[in-house]
């Protein structure tokens, strides 16, 4: 018997994979005094939620090897999917689902006297991302797994994910996340495949022994990259993938060298400073920092990842002149595409490829998606910034812009504004490396995220690279895995699909569909507004519980989470609050259907208007809500430190979906997904998968306003003028007025100038040429509202038609159109 054969037979012995109730609940027991060191009676509900969550894994570790062995023995392609963000959420409900076990556990933590709900609510959240970008990696890593794909995630272990939100008089205010506190059960420290890369130094030339000249490296320092491994199960599959995240370590924890000379303090100071590496998320987004430390995360996530690949490779005795037959990595965005110039530093400095197979191999091994449109969002680095951190990096990215830019002037003779255009370095100024244009040249593969998006890309910011190659560009509109946004979040939903069309929709989501043929029916409606119902009350639970503000469930939630951003637009939605707040101040009896505002996210750190938008959410809150004239008819909630979490607790409880950024800004948006297939109705722009979602599901069941993309074009080219807009809008007029006489800020007239300066004098979002038109779809929805049976057969059609945005479906296009990647079924050994 081999050693393998041995160790799996053995557990077979040992009931690993057993979930008969008693032998779990004896597992639980066991894994309490046996990690937790404490007994059933005294442990506190922390003690359980890790006993629990080391018991579950214990059941996934059979996957996780078995899918390890049958990876280990196939030559099939692995997809690399490389982030600096992974915004995971919790781990323990998401398994249960996924391993298919969620009842038979919940029963069996029960009958021990424990609450299941209660022991998932203690897990900290991981959250090692922004916003949408770090998400759509989470869902995405899902969708590979349960499509049996083989595939790792490759990342950061960031030691502070994002900051925790807590709302202050008002004011954002930031606290330092401490996800690891208790220990994370799902991860395993793999010290035995640790990376050492180098940073910084000089580079110099030398004559090998065939006579050739060539460059070496001398680095500055090394750190450690020490990988933390953890099971990602496909759905009701026995593949279980692996989530790779690097920590940064000393390469000693101690210098003896320093030491030696006496200097305590500065032996120390070097194992700090290497650690601080991987210490803290950057918590922007859209507006990446041009920080040197950002960088150095960027570089050393790659190359601890592209290390990685190549010992995997080689463990199959395979060549490095086929890695790209082995790997298709995939950057998101471009936080990740110094990969490109580290897998050119490997194949030609450490492994002497000639320069053409190098770039070979690095174009068919990557692809790149584009998250965004937003000029101020396309990472650019300095210069000198990079030659000081990546010294070889610089020349070889020198290089690879040079023979680059030859095939441009061939393609264009005497073009010399596209060979600008199109060049690596920025040189309109102070010289920058443009990491998007890298990342495009470096892969063979270049998508947005959304049609529109994809098309914009193709017209505006990569426009040039467009005409040179069209066919490297794809569209593949995000999508959001149903597993965690339906099942997990919305039980009772769920249990009304089993009902009616089994519980296939949760592999194959088009299987929604056959709800459409409920819509009509009266008694299924009933169920279904009694379900929504149902989930706002929970909602409003949590609501009163997080801020005080008592909210009437039977009134319509009106909600919009997401980061707070002048591009997305929450200040529309205060604007067109307050002009419903002075009708009915104005008017009584004026027909204001009773409604719940609710409103989360977190705005950047150092972005201090967006960090005033909140207060002025929270600001007409303040009035509104305590207003006697207007009890029962309006409410303004912001909910403090939107989450993974939190998200899940929202989106089922939701009745209308505000997506109302500028067209052309959102590059796709998945929290318009979200909503929607929990039966939320969309008002919204056509921006981003707005327009599919709307084409999806019928234009009469989505509420849309506003200019479109072209329109928006043409406004500018036209010359916008906000004031001339505002003041032959009476309502806008007056809102304005209303905020800017300080109504909002107990008289105070400076509070908000900003926000009201910004509108009158640029207002770069173009709020006021598109107010009146959201304003007229907003009336458009209360009289949808009203019609009770209308609106819930709008809401049954908008969940049976959102097949297309389940991440499964995103994930098998990339597999066919990007990484040609096939399914690799995995027995249980
Ligand atoms: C988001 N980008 C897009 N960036 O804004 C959104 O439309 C899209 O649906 C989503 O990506 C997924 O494709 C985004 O979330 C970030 O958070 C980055 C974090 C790091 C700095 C730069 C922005």
């Amino acid at each position: 018997m081999s050693p393998t054969e041995l160790s799996a037979d053995l557990l077979h012995a040992s009931d690993r994979t057993s979930l008969s109730k008693d032998s779990f609940k004896r597992a639980f027991i066991d894994n309490l005094f046996y990690t937790q060191g404490k007994f059933l009676q005294v442990a506190t509900h922390k003690d359980y939620y890790q006993a629990l969550a080391y018991t579950v894994r214990d059941r996934l570790l059979y996957r996780w090897v078995s899918t390890a062995t049958a990876y280990t023995g196939q030559v099939s392609r692995t997809v690399s999917y490389l982030s600096a963000e992974f915004l995971m959420g919790p781990s323990l409900g998401n398994t249960l689902i996924n391993l298919g076990i969620l009842d038979e556990v919940r029963q069996a933590v029960g009958e021990l006297g424990l609450d299941l709900t209660d022991l998932l609510d203690q897990e900290a959240e991981p959250g090692l991302g922004n916003g949408g970008l770090g998400r759509l990696a989470a869902c995405f890593i899902d969708s590979l797994a349960t499509l049996e794909l083989p595939a790792l995630g490759y990342g950061i272990r960031y030691e502070h994910g994002i900051f925790y939100q807590t709302i202050v008089d008002g004011w954002q205010v930031e606290n330092t996340d401490n996800w690891l506190r208790y220990g994370n059960p799902w991860e395993i420290r793999r010290p035995e495949w640790s990376v050492e890369v180098k940073i910084g130094g000089f580079t110099e030339t030398y004559t090998d022994t065939e006579d050739r000249h060539r460059v070496r490296w001398v680095p500055a320092k090394t750190v450690v990259g020490v990988p933390f491994d953890s099971p990602i199960p496909g759905y009701r599959v026995n593949t279980a993938n692996t989530l790779r995240l690097w920590s940064a370590e000393a390469t000693q924890s101690f210098d003896f060298e320093v030491f030696n000379r006496g200097d305590y303090l500065g032996a120390v100071n070097k194992k700090v400073t290497s650690e601080n590496l991987t210490k803290i998320l950057y918590p922007n987004d859209e507006t990446p920092q041009g920080k040197e430390l950002r960088l150095e995360q960027q570089y050393f996530f790659v190359a601890c990842s592209l290390h990685d690949m190549i010992r995997i490779l080689k463990g199959q005795g395979g060549s490095i002149e086929r890695f790209h037959e082995k790997f298709a990595v995939q950057l998101n965005d471009t936080h990740p595409a110094i990969g490109v110039a580290e897998l050119m530093r490997i194949l030609v400095d450490d492994y002497l490829l000639p320069w053409n197979d190098a770039w070979s191999i690095t174009t068919q091994t990557f692809g790149y998606t584009n998250h965004t449109l937003l000029p101020e969002a396309l990472e650019r680095w300095p210069l000198d910034l990079f030659r000081r951190l990546l010294p070889r990096h610089l020349e070889l990215i020198f290089e690879i812009n040079e023979r680059f830019l030859h095939d441009v002037r061939v393609a264009f003779l005497g073009d010399e504004a596209r060979v600008r255009a199109l060049s690596l370095i920025d040189e309109t100024g102070e010289r920058y490396v443009r990491m998007a244009h890298l990342a495009t040249v470096g892969s063979h593969a270049v998508n947005g995220v959304a049609t529109l998006h994809s098309d914009l890309l193709k017209k505006d910011v990569l426009a040039d690279f467009y005409a040179l190659s069209p066919q490297k560009f794809h569209s593949i509109t995000n999508g959001v895995t149903p597993r965690r946004w339906l099942a997990l979040a919305n039980p009772r939903l769920c249990e009304l699909f089993r009902e009616t069309i089994g519980d296939g929709w949760a592999k194959e989501l088009d299987q929604l569909r056959r709800l459409e043929r409920h819509a009509d029916d009266a008694a299924f409606a009933e169920r279904w507004r009694a379900i929504k119902l149902d989930n706002k009350r929970q909602l409003a639970d949590l609501i009163v519980q997080r801020t005080g503000i008592e909210v009437d469930p039977e009134s319509m939630f009106d909600v919009q989470v997401k980061r707070i951003h002048e591009y997305k637009r929450q200040h529309l939605a205060v604007l067109q609050i307050i002009a419903m707040y002075h009708r009915l101040k104005s008017d009584p009896n004026a027909e204001v259907l009773p409604r719940t505002f609710i409103f989360s996210g977190k705005a950047a750190p150092g972005y201090a208007i967006a960090k005033l938008m909140i207060r002025l959410i929270t600001a007409i809150g303040d009035v509104i809500n305590y207003d006697p004239e207007v009890r029962g008819r309006l409410k303004v909630v912001f909910m403090p430190n939107f989450s993974v979490t939190t998200g899940q607790r929202i989106y089922p409880g939701a009745d209308l979906s505000e997506q109302i950024s500028l067209a052309g800004k959102e590059a796709s948006g998945t929290g318009n997904m979200k909503f929607a297939m929990n039966g939320a109705l969309t008002i919204g722009t056509m921006d981003g998968a707005n327009i599919e979602i709307c084409e999806e599901v019928g234009s009469d069941n989505f509420f849309t306003f506003g200019m479109t993309a072209a329109q928006v074009e043409e406004r500018r080219r036209a010359g916008y003028d906000p004031r001339e807009v505002i003041e032959a809008n009476p309502e806008l007029h007056a809102v304005v007025e209303l905020i800017r006489n300080g109504l909002f800020s107990r008289g105070d007239t400076e509070l908000f100038k900003p926000i009201i300066d910004g509108l009158l004098w640029h207002d770069t979002y173009m709020l006021a040429a598109d107010y009146a038109s959201y304003s007229d779809c907003q009336l458009e929805v209360d009289r949808a509202y009203r019609d009770t049976a209308r609106w819930t057969r709008m809401s049954i059609l908008n969940v049976a038609r959102s097949g297309k945005f389940s991440s499964d479906r995103s994930i098998q296009e990339y597999a066919d159109k990007i990484w040609k990647v096939t399914p690799v079924s995995v027995p249980l050994l």
